[in-house]
């Protein structure tokens, strides 16, 4: 069944993880309905969104429409059954500008990983291409 999923990091289109997302990519830009913490964690500077509703900014990113296999993929990439990674959970999102609310799935980055650091930035309320 096709599911949506926010993305707001390198699964973004015109981000370097995009051309494992092959999901049909929601019209517009699409904010996290509540502030969730953003942070660039880790050596590598990782976009890493924590699942701490009511905390940080509100968070832009894309929706697409996605199939299994599609997904699948991109849980392999976030290494979604390997602790210290990311989960996928469900969020609630807006888009901008018509305000049309949508419960999509989103990665979670992990809170241990988050622990350990190094934190390079954040909280943001984007993640660009100069990070
Ligand atoms: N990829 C996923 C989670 C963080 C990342 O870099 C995304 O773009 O939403």
């Amino acid at each position: 069944m096709p599911q949506h999923l926010f993305v707001y990091g390198t699964l973004k289109e015109g981000f370097r993880n995009f051309h494992i997302n092959r999901g049909q990519r929601i019209e517009g830009v699409f904010l996290t309905a509540a502030p969730h913490p953003l942070y660039l964690v880790g050596d590598f500077g990782l976009p890493w969104l924590l699942h701490r509703p009511g905390h940080g900014l509100q968070v832009e990113g894309q929706v697409f429409e996605v199939n299994e296999t599609v997904l699948r993929d991109m849980d392999a990439l976030e290494r979604v059954d390997e602790p210290g990674y990311y989960e996928r959970l469900p969020l609630q999102v807006l888009r901008i500008g018509d305000h049309q609310s949508m419960v999509v799935a989103c990665y979670f980055g992990s809170d241990a990983t988050f622990e350990r650091g190094p934190v390079i930035a954040g909280p943001l309320a984007r993640y660009d291409l100069s990070h």
